[in-house]
């Protein structure tokens, strides 16, 4: 059982919760890090992919496009973008060292890869510099060979050799020992089309039409003064995000730069297509006050499809995961109590869920992080069988609830 797992400086299944928050192993000075990469089995070799060369931003899609995560029954697979990864693994300080794949010596064909990205993250009352550990992939040939523990064990080495010795990552498969568990929620948008591809089934005596009408959204958003976010938006931004943010106990902690980013990053080359900018990843949007012209609350969904595997008429399922909100609205006294601060996150998601659908996406995906259960049945949210797994590396802290959690890595 978890004879990888059992040796990393995680918290062991069963373990008790800790008295203290603290790391695991402490860290070590450069020259006691392991210098020489870890070996591979003799027919491959190391490289670190080079995302800024578009010939190995292709090679990788194509890796991830065949051999990442698919759901439970196989019906569908992540289809990550070029442009998507642009904006994932090159946030502001990334390290080229921090893309590691794997390379079969004779043909060079890329058959693994691994990734960090640079995060500083709030742990409950810690805060400290980390490394988000991201697309783990092994070609579906070179499966169940321990190749696993080996790429996991080099992109530590290489976190290490900077200075970072704690890590967050996600994901669906159960491990020693998750800090917080999370579910997937969906909002269907496309019903014909979700129901065409079984995404969603038809209960007895249910008719698409009325599902239709069910899922029927305005065609404009309602909230006065929402619109687009841009750069001169990023100082408000930062302040609500700085306050929003308390409420919660595992967070990103994000410079202006940093902010600019995740946000502003990604935006697509300005073609409009099918109701949206070519090449779009990332949705972010402002309520800017028509009267006073201060921003009061932001809202963010990126654009991640998968590959349908079992249809003949369609071959993408065009999905939209709610990102980063926040509202100053939860700065209000009593705003939590009476109402209020529900009433403007409802308000906000409907806004959200009508872009969504004016771009033309399939679906809208959220997670049981953050205040989403405050707006999830509301806005017709159902129940999906996706669970996301939150984990810490060498960090030890109480199990948090998933709303104490703020998810959506991408
Ligand atoms: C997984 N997802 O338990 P034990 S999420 C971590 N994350 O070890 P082998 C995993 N570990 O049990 P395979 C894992 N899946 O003996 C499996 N493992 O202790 C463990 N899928 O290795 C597993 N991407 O090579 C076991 O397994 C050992 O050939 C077995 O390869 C696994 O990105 C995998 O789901 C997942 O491509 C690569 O199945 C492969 O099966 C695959 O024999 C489809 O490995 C794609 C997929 C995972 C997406 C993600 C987050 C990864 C986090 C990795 C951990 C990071 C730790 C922090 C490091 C930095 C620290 C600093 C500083
Ligand atoms: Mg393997």
């Amino acid at each position: 059982e978890y004879k990888f797992w059992k040796t990393q400086p995680v918290a062991q299944i069963g373990e008790a919760p800790p008295q203290e928050d603290g790391y695991i192993e402490p860290s070590l000075p450069r020259s006691q890090v392991r210098q020489d990469p870890y070996p591979l089995p003799k027919d491959f070799e190391w490289c670190t992919v080079d995302v800024n060369d578009q010939k190995e931003l292709t090679e990788l899609y194509e890796l991830l496009s065949a051999n990442y995560v698919e759901d439970d029954d196989a019906s569908f697979r992540f289809k990550y973008s070029a442009e998507f990864f642009e904006w994932a693994l090159k946030p502001p300080g990334y390290h080229k060292e921090w893309h590691v794949g794997v390379r079969v010596k004779t043909n060079k064909k890329l058959v693994a890869f691994i990734a960090g990205a640079p995060i500083t993250l709030r742990v409950r009352k810690s805060q400290f510099k980390s490394v988000e550990i991201n697309f783990l992939c092994i070609h579906k040939k070179l499966r169940g060979k321990r190749l696993a523990p080996v790429l996991i064990k080099e992109v530590t080495r290489q976190c290490n050799l900077k200075g970072i010795f704690q890590a967050i990552y996600t994901g669906g498969t159960y491990l020693p020992t998750p800090v917080s568990v999370c579910r997937y929620y969906h909002r269907l948008l496309n019903v014909p089309k979700l129901v065409e591809v079984k995404f969603t089934w038809l209960k007895p005596g249910q008719t698409v039409a009325r599902l239709v009408r069910l899922y029927k959204l305005p065609s404009s958003t309602k909230l006065p003064g929402l619109r687009e976010m841009q750069e001169k938006d990023i100082p408000e931004v930062k302040a609500i995000w700085n306050q929003y943010m308390k409420r919660f106990g595992l967070v990103p902690v994000m410079t202006a730069e940093e902010l600019r980013h995740v946000f502003l990053s990604g935006l697509g080359t300005g073609e409009m297509k099918h109701g949206r900018r070519e090449g779009q990843v990332i949705w972010s949007y402002v309520v800017e006050d028509p009267q006073t012209h201060k921003v009061t609350d932001y809202f963010s969904f990126y654009n991640l499809p998968s590959t349908i595997l079992n249809s003949q008429r369609h071959g993408l399922l065009d999905a939209a995961y709610l990102f980063y909100y926040g509202t100053s609205v939860a700065m209000q006294a009593g705003a939590e109590e009476d109402g209020r601060l529900k009433q403007r996150l409802n308000d906000l998601m409907q806004d959200a869920l009508t872009v969504a659908d004016q771009a033309k996406f399939d679906v809208f995906n959220a997670m049981t992080t953050m205040d989403n259960n405050l707006f999830l049945s509301e806005q017709k949210f159902g129940q999906g069988d996706g669970m996301l797994n939150f984990y810490l590396y060498n960090w030890r802290t109480a199990p948090l609830s998933g709303m104490e959690a703020v998810g959506e890595y991408p």
